[in-house]
């Protein structure tokens, strides 16, 4: 059984009774109130009223079906998910996540992993979390059209700039924002700009917006590594997965004198001893939507592909799993542990399991969990719906400076919480008690809602 404090237990029984089989929110829900246990000890008052109890169920779950015809003129029928989680400190918003392994636990963790991370951007913004079991590999723009057309003529009557903002994650991007804008604006005859983030710059989008997530969690790195008087100058990094967030956390990385050696998509990784040829990655992927290996047939000699085994493998200094959900297992940690790892940084949600948790933070490894390290992203989303409001648009130098100021602020915020609560350097435990203090005070004076 969990180390959960006893008075916290019959909450997490019924969380798991209430959402039977869902895995993934279980083990989100667990890990937060591991954290919780000495902040009733300290301030009993946060578990009355249920408030802990509500803090665990969504506000609204919404699932609804998605029709679309494939260019083939064959109809086909896919699942639409969004979850509300929490609007305490302001309207919902996360990312829609478009991948044939979405489930509604898949969607709960996610929009209850969002609200403490919003909490710690010191935004105004609730959680919440949607998407599709929908597979966009291999699929025309046409197709990809009509699939978010479909999925937005649902989707509309939830959202809106004070209700409900989505984004992208896993198989959303600019493409799939800008298809969901534009029926969006058709269905509501409204220009409002404000009701999604990560717009193209040609239609209300920020800059940096893009480069947030990756940035911003090398910048948390980057943070917790001072605490020991080290940077990334020449240290090797691994980053899973290839996708928005892990190309441009190599981005980052290099620019901070780091070496970024090693990255992968779900058929392989591969290895590049003399650092990442970024353009050329941004080339297969972006422009040509192809895989790593197309990426080591192109750079010729030196480059190693591998199909089977684990990224975690490849020795290095810093990790940072950006690809998907529990990617990086225990014996993945001893792996790293054993070859000389000193930081992890979590691009994804959730990427690490438990396991592999436990043994970073035994072995005394610096670990920036995903609510604090991947928050750059919604923070400047948060900064798009800013500058949507004012109709002001800023620079790239005065949105990234904000972003690198944001994270910095949440790395000291979770630092202090960790030291006051007697557990200094454990980021787990300063992100999850952040969040939720944010959360919580904001539910207390709303009253049982
Ligand atoms: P993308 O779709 O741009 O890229 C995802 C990458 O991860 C691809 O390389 C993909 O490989 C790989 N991947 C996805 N699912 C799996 C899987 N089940 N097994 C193996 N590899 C997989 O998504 P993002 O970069 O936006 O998102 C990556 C992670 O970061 C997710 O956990 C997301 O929730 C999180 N995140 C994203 C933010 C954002 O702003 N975009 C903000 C904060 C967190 P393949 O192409 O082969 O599927
Ligand atoms: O997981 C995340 O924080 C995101 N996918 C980004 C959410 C957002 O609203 O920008």
């Amino acid at each position: 059984m969990p180390r959960i404090d006893e008075k916290l237990l019959p909450i997490f029984e019924d969380v798991l009774r209430r959402n039977a089989g869902e895995s993934e929110f279980h083990q989100a829900v667990e890990e937060v109130l591991e954290s919780l246990g000495c902040v009733i000890s300290k301030h009993p008052e946060y578990a009355d009223n249920a408030l802990i109890e509500r803090i665990c169920e969504p506000e609204r779950q919404i699932i609804f079906r998605v029709p679309w015809v494939d260019d083939k003129g064959q109809v086909r029928i896919n699942r639409g998910f969004r979850v509300q989680f929490n609007s305490a400190l302001g309207p919902y918003k996360g990312g829609l996540r478009f991948h044939p392994s979405v489930n509604v636990g898949i969607i709960k963790f996610l929009g209850f992993e969002q609200t403490f991370k919003n909490a710690l951007t010191g935004m105004p913004i609730g959680g919440g979390k949607g998407g599709s079991d929908f597979n966009p590999r291999g699929r025309s723009d046409g197709e990809i059209m009509r699939f978010c057309q479909s999925f937005m003529t649902e989707l509309y009557r939830h959202l809106g700039e004070y209700t409900d903002v989505p984004a992208g994650d896993i198989g959303v991007g600019g493409r799939e924002i800008g298809f969901l804008f534009g029926q969006y604006k058709r269905l509501t005859n409204r220009y409002e700009a404000g009701v999604l983030t990560g717009k193209g710059l040609n239609y209300g989008g920020s800059r940096a917006r893009t480069e947030a997530t990756g940035y911003g969690a090398v910048y948390f790195v980057d943070q917790m590594m001072r605490t020991r008087g080290t940077s990334f100058e020449g240290k090797r990094a691994v980053v899973s997965g290839s996708g928005n967030v892990a190309i441009y956390t190599i981005e980052k990385i290099h620019e901070f004198g780091g070496k970024a050696i090693a990255c992968s998509d779900s058929s392989g990784y591969i290895v590049d001893e003399n650092g990442i040829d970024l353009e050329l990655l941004k080339e297969v992927k972006f422009n040509r939507r192809g895989r790593v290996r197309d990426y080591a047939a192109l750079r010729g000699n030196g480059v190693h592909h591998s199909e089977k085994g684990s990224i975690w493998a490849v020795p290095c200094e810093v990790a940072m799993p950006s690809a998907t959900q529990n990617e990086l297992d225990g014996t993945d940690a001893q792996t790293l542990i054993k070859n000389g790892l000193i930081a992890v940084g979590e691009g994804a949600n959730m990427p690490s399991t438990p396991d592999a948790i436990r043994q970073f933070q035994e072995a005394n490894i610096l670990f920036g969990p995903a609510k604090a390290a991947n928050a750059g992203g919604v923070a400047t989303s948060a900064l798009e719906m800013q500058q949507n409001a004012s109709r002001d648009s800023w620079t790239f130098e005065e949105t990234e400076r904000r972003l690198a100021t944001i994270m910095r602020r949440i790395h000291d915020s979770c630092a202090e919480t960790a030291d006051k609560y007697g557990a200094p350097g454990n980021y787990v435990l300063g992100a999850n008690i952040t969040g939720f203090v944010r959360v919580a005070d904001a539910m207390r004076s709303l009253g049982v809602v």
